[in-house]
């Protein structure tokens, strides 16, 4: 569909459209002959349409249109029907794989790492993160909070509930079990109590953890000294959370933690990966696939690196840094030219440790295919319209240590905590290092389509309000270490997204029955 004809269209029925709900309908898969039908079902008390206004009328006629290719002839089909079928027709391989890249720090740091580079970064972060929860409830600065001896009520319905939004900075247990916490907002601090009486409030509230910024509603004590808090609202993403997409076709497959130069490097499998990539597996369905692939992305740990923890020169199979590169680069070339791949750093890899990680040096860049982006990390790019956050996902180890219910063996556990907080390493000072950059990468800022992360070496997938988060595994087999740890990996196996249907799957290459 045309912009100016569903302009015109929506002005011919009355109504103003606003530019998603445009481009909504400029993705779906309906013609222009149809938009009188879409607008004359649109409620009349609507003033501007927007892409709520429009889903369910669309895709309950998208499931009325016939497959594309019968000409519409087949009427005996029956709706059912109708949707097993290919509803359009699209040819591979495409020459145009095209990438956006909508976030990244690489070009842009302002870091040096000084003290008051931290205070305007901590800055930028209460002040983004603050006014998502604004959004959802209505709060006061703590300087303003009344103090001195009985506390009048503060709004006229005598309601003395009142919410403060903050950054967790302290949190206490007291002799009987109550939790205190910290909040720190630009204007001073405060502290929280949250009763253990209030068991489900204590399960929400034992799961902050220090740095993030929540908002706490609850009623102050008669001297005004403590609030005494009632309820929690994390930033999160509404439940009814809705991505106006562009609709699209292929395949796009996610992988990370490949450690080339490790002795655990799973070469065999990755041969077998290449050769599924290049259209030589033995099952046609496979080959088919294979050919209608249009996106890799790579989200970190692409060598083992060197010096990365004690005693890893042992490991390595590859000790030089820069041959280890060359060998992954020469894997890469062999990667169909067609296929856009994506690369971002991770805690292996030749860049800077603290995040946001500038990309790959140009030196390593240089030995990689052209069909290779380079991004930072975190960084979040567009896929021909689909939206991916990428990360290599470092602040698992600490939301491991730090939340419960968040392990290693279901990554996505961590990545739900992630977008309830919208960022991507809530605790600062642990494993985690952050380079005070003037604005913070770290932040979820645009609700993605799909967010990837890495490092923890185990596989995931889970849909967590319309947004699906994949953890994407490894290539490297258990190694001493994570034996050690009791870190057990999940490698060889690739998860993909079909982009026609947004549907996930997983390819596994794994030759033993060890994982
Ligand atoms: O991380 C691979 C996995 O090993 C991931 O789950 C984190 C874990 N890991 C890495 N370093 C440590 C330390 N020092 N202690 C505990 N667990 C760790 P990778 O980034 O590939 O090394
Ligand atoms: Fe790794
Ligand atoms: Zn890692």
């Amino acid at each position: 569909m045309n912009e100016t004809i569903i302009l015109e269209k929506a002005s011919d029925a009355g109504f103003m459209i606003n530019k998603e709900a445009v481009d909504y309908l400029v993705g779906c898969r309906l013609s222009e002959d149809c938009l009188p039908v879409i607008f004359s079902e649109i409620d009349l008390s609507v003033f501007v349409i927007e892409t709520e206004h429009l889903t369910a009328i669309v895709r309950d006629l998208e499931k009325k249109m016939p497959p594309a290719g019968d000409g519409g002839e087949n009427t005996n089909t029956s709706a059912a029907a109708v949707e097993d079928e290919p509803s359009f027709v699209y040819k591979y391989p495409f020459d145009d794989n095209p990438v956006d890249i909508l976030e990244d720090v690489t070009e842009k740091t302002t870091s040096v790492g000084e003290y008051t580079q931290f205070v305007q970064y901590f800055r930028d972060r209460y002040t983004r993160i603050s006014e998502m929860i604004r959004s959802r409830v209505s709060a006061r600065p703590i300087e303003s909070l009344p103090k001195g001896k009985n506390v009048k009520p503060l709004s006229r319905d005598g309601n003395t509930e009142i919410t403060i939004i903050g950054m967790v900075s302290e949190k206490t247990t007291t002799g009987n079990q109550h939790l205190i916490l910290t909040l720190e907002d630009p204007t001073g601090t405060f502290p929280v109590l949250i009763n253990q009486r209030d068991t489900d409030l204590m399960e929400e509230a034992e799961k902050l953890v220090l740095d993030e910024i929540v908002g706490i509603t609850g009623s102050l004590t008669p001297e005004g000294t403590i609030l005494m808090g009632s309820k929690i609202t994390q930033p999160d993403v509404p439940n009814n959370y809705f991505s106006n997409r562009r609709r699209t076709e292929g395949y796009a497959l996610f992988i990370s933690d490949i450690h080339v130069g490790s002795k655990e490097f799973m070469k065999e499998e990755w041969e077998i990966f290449l050769d599924f990539l290049n259209g030589k597996s033995e099952m046609p369905q496979l080959q088919k696939m294979a050919s209608e692939i249009r996106y890799i992305v790579v989200a970190g740990d692409i060598v083992d690196g060197i010096g990365i923890y004690p005693g890893q020169e042992l490991d390595l199979e590859i000790p030089e840094i820069m041959r280890q590169y060359e060998v992954t680069a020469e894997y890469f070339h062999r990667i169909p030219q067609n296929i856009h791949v994506i690369i971002a750093p991770g805690n292996h890899d030749a860049v800077r440790r603290a995040e946001p990680q500038i990309t790959f040096p140009k030196e390593i860049q240089r030995m990689f295919p052209e069909n290779v982006t380079f991004v930072g990390n975190p960084a979040v790019i567009s896929l021909d319209g689909i939206c991916v956050q990428i990360y290599h996902g470092c602040s698992m180890d600490d939301m491991v240590a730090s939340i419960k219910g968040v392990s290693y063996q279901e990554p996505t556990t961590g990545m739900v905590e992630m977008v309830k907080r919208r960022h991507l390493a809530p605790t600062y000072g642990s494993r985690v290092m952050i380079s005070p950059e003037k604005k913070d990468y770290l932040i979820i800022d645009k609700v993605p389509d799909i967010i990837h992360c890495g490092h923890v070496h185990t596989i995931g997938i889970q849909n967590y309000k319309n947004i699906l988060l994949i953890n994407s595994g490894t290539w490297q087999a258990q190694t001493d270490f994570q034996k050690k740890v009791n870190i057990v990996p999940n490698p060889a196996k690739v998860p993909f997204v079909d982009f026609r249907t947004m549907k996930p799957g997983i390819l596994d290459f794994n030759l033993a029955d060890d994982y």
